[in-house]
């Protein structure tokens, strides 16, 4: 597919160009190709060819997008299209991205690079693409209606513009928002220093907060929804689906995050201290960083922290909002904790005859159950490590710190090996006599403690 020069002209908003940017848009005479994917695989590091030395991002479970040069431009082209994302095995979307996949591919440039960013849309409705947190010439800005026509069907713009900074951005559209947002439209853009060794780091993570409402055997997400989101992602995937966070020890490791959902995310990492770096508006000042253990990453912002990997191990990393570390679920589970389960169950199967209790002592054996599902659905909880089940879903991963893994080196290196002595263990000693009475058993009556409803084919808060 080519446009003429004309096609160009007329789409990218000739009033808002520079002269400088007029010589550029003269050497845009054909469309560089789209790179597509559709595999949920980690791609590695796109190492540049030519321009000042950078040490690349890893997208977890993506990929960066390849570039032409073209005289003094890099120029990118992004195709907004429907996709199919794996979010963990056993469980497919249906979603709107770029290029193949949700979230797109990541946009990697050098600060005072000019891009040219093509964008073709193939979904069955306009767009825009905003570029959220760059400083650039208001035409650019992708508000539709506001800074420029929208994209309709079939057509494809041009973005021009230089970038004024080194920082952590990204992508997403500003029209019918909260569908195209809500379907998986977005990526990372992160530009780098101009000067390789201005907050160079060994290893750098990107990864977007994205929540979807996908109801249980079902593959589309409900774009009409403002709160009651069930997948909580982390680039459109959950666990046991995220790729870990794999780090040579020894390594200053980047970690940044942007949150494109409608809630925030308090981002908490074990095993470490680190300090924010960079947020959307900028890097961190270092007499302005605090430590921190847990980085609430706000709606429509990003954030990056730094460490020194000093510390071997797997190591969780999680939103501390239990809620968005499970799966889909139905709305209706109710707590059981302290229900005897035996008369309880009685009286459940004489109304469900296939009826099974859980979650007396808590909710962990449904971690480790294999129940039915209706297809196309996770495990609310799950995933296995040496342990045993690790009963986590949606927002959850693993920071494997390792000794000798070579640079560059990303694949999962298997469980930690403990050093000998270092594990928490069951004490088979004598236990300690009793200081306080026992809690008396006082089960609950069926019926007494709790109104117990015939379940209807379809759950909901009535
Ligand atoms: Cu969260």
């Amino acid at each position: 597919m080519s446009l003429s020069r004309r096609d160009l002209v007329g789409a990218s908003g000739l009033a808002l160009l520079s002269a400088a940017a007029v010589s550029g848009r003269v050497q845009a005479q054909s469309i560089p190709e789209a790179p597509t994917t559709t595999t949920n695989t980690m791609q590695p590091p796109l190492y540049p060819k030519s321009g000042p030395d950078y040490q690349p991002v890893v997208t977890l479970n993506g990929w960066t997008l390849p570039w032409r040069q073209n005289g003094d431009w890099k120029e990118f082209h992004l195709v907004a299209e429907p996709v199919e994302r794996e979010m963990a095995p056993g469980m497919i979307a249906r979603l709107w991205g770029y290029n193949g996949q949700s979230p797109g591919p990541t946009i990697e440039a050098v600060e005072g690079d000019k891009v040219r960013i093509f964008v073709t849309n193939r979904l069955p409705e306009h767009t825009t693409i905003h570029w959220h947190g760059q400083l650039l010439p208001c035409g650019m800005d992708g508000v539709g209606g506001l800074n420029q026509p929208h994209i309709k069907p079939g057509q494809t713009f041009v973005y021009e513009y230089q970038l004024m900074k080194s920082g952590t951005f990204m992508y997403h559209p500003h029209a019918d928002e909260m569908v195209q947002m809500a379907m998986g439209m977005m990526g990372f853009f992160v530009v780098h220093p101009r000067d390789p060794k201005l907050h160079r780091v060994d290893r750098d993570f990107v990864f977007l907060l994205a929540s979807y409402d996908i109801d249980p055997g079902n593959y589309v997400p409900k774009v009409a929804e403002m709160t009651a989101f069930n997948m909580w992602t982390w680039n459109s995937r959950v666990f046991p689906g995220i790729d870990p966070l794999v780090i040579a020890k020894g390594d200053r490791v980047r970690v940044r995050v942007g949150n494109l959902t409608m809630t925030n995310h308090p981002i908490h990492m074990h095993g470490y201290d680190f300090e924010v770096t960079c947020t959307d508006g900028g890097w961190v000042r270092p007499e302005a960083r605090w430590p921190e253990v847990t980085i609430d990453i706000p709606v429509g912002a990003m954030r990056a922290y730094e460490f020194d990997a000093i510390y071997p191990g797997d190591w969780a990393i999680h939103c501390h909002k239990s809620h968005h570390t499970m799966n889909a679920m139905g709305h209706d589970i109710r707590t059981f904790i302290g229900v005897n389960k035996r008369q309880f169950s009685q009286q459940m199967k004489r109304l469900v005859p296939e009826y099974m209790a859980m979650g007396s002592a808590g909710m962990a054996d449904m971690g480790e159950m294999e129940m039915p599902l209706p297809d196309n659905t996770l495990p609310m909880m799950t995933g296995f490590s040496q342990f045993g089940a690790v009963e986590m879903g949606g927002m959850f991963s693993v920071v494997k710190v390792r000794e000798g893994l070579a640079s560059g080196d990303y694949k999962d290196p298997g469980h930690y090996q403990n050093p000998p002595g270092t594990v928490a263990w069951e004490w088979k000693g004598p236990k300690p006599a009793t200081t306080r009475p026992p809690v008396p058993k006082t089960a609950a009556k069926p019926g007494e403690a709790m109104k117990v409803v015939k379940p209807s084919g379809h759950g909901g808060h009535k």
